[in-house]
């Protein structure tokens, strides 16, 4: 199979005024120094919101459910996981064997799992209903998301630090994949959300917290977090605070 160049600039489309689950991508392409649109923040033609619409709502055979998709030539792929998978291949994001590529697959599909379920304490009945009609189920399932989910999910991914037989540093071989840049970021979300459990949670996976500080120090992802590229978290987001649901 004839290899495939990389593109000028890969196009990614996003929501323009959230993080959301757009900012995985996002971190995997500063990190990769990737030239990159993020079509759905730009103006013009073939840019902005509508044009993402378009792509979702038009008749290419691979259009996607959801935001985000990325565009790479001809390639339209949907699915953060799926897209990370694509970009660890292309950018050394990921290990070239079949057991490591898919092992960081994995990974990242339980990173999602755990989006979900932070997504899900503020909308726990619906997405179409707001937050506020749905604050008592909220209350009852921030409850078990701060006591039981978030410690088994970040105790989960202590465990795979500290078993990495590459070291303890990363969740993967010896070097940066998109896995390690996604947990950084669904901590990072997380002590938005709820800074008080974080705090207390923390302190009982240390490796967990060392990635985030060694993440967060990568000239890449520093330069990309000081930019106005990196857009504040709010409460539109799927990691929002509210203190109710902080305990
Ligand atoms: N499993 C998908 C979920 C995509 C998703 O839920 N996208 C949200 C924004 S973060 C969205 O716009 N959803 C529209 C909808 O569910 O109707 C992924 O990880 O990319």
């Amino acid at each position: 199979m004839q290899a495939r160049t990389l593109p000028l600039a890969y196009e990614l489309y996003y929501w323009p005024s959230i993080q959301g689950r757009g900012e995985f991508v996002r971190l995997a392409l500063e990190q990769a120094g990737a030239a990159y649109v993020d079509v759905a923040r730009e103006r013009g033609r073939g840019r902005g919101v509508a044009a993402m619409m378009a792509l979702i709502e038009g008749d290419e055979a691979h259009a996607p459910f959801a935001p985000p998709f990325l565009k790479d030539g001809d390639l339209l792929i949907g699915q953060t996981a799926a897209i990370l998978l694509h970009l660890g291949g292309r950018h050394a994001l990921a290990p070239r064997d079949a057991a490591g590529r898919l092992w960081t697959h994995q990974l990242q599909l339980t990173i999602a799992d755990l989006v979900d379920e932070a997504h899900d304490v503020h909308h726990p009945i619906s997405a179409d209903l707001y937050f506020a009609d749905q604050k008592p189920e909220a209350r009852r399932r921030a409850k078990h998301f701060r006591e039981g989910r978030i410690p088994k999910f970040l105790g989960f991914f202590e465990g795979v630090l500290t078993r990495n037989p590459a070291g303890d540093a990363h969740l993967v071989g010896r070097s940066f994949t998109y896995a390690d840049l996604s947990l950084f970021q669904v901590v990072e979300g997380l002590a938005y959300a709820f800074p008080k459990a974080m705090q207390r949670i923390l302190r009982d996976v240390p490796h967990v917290a060392a990635l985030r500080a060694r993440v967060a120090q990568e000239p890449r992802i520093a330069a990309y977090l000081a930019s106005e590229r990196r857009l504040p978290f709010n409460e539109d987001d799927v990691f929002r605070h509210y203190p109710e649901l902080d305990g």
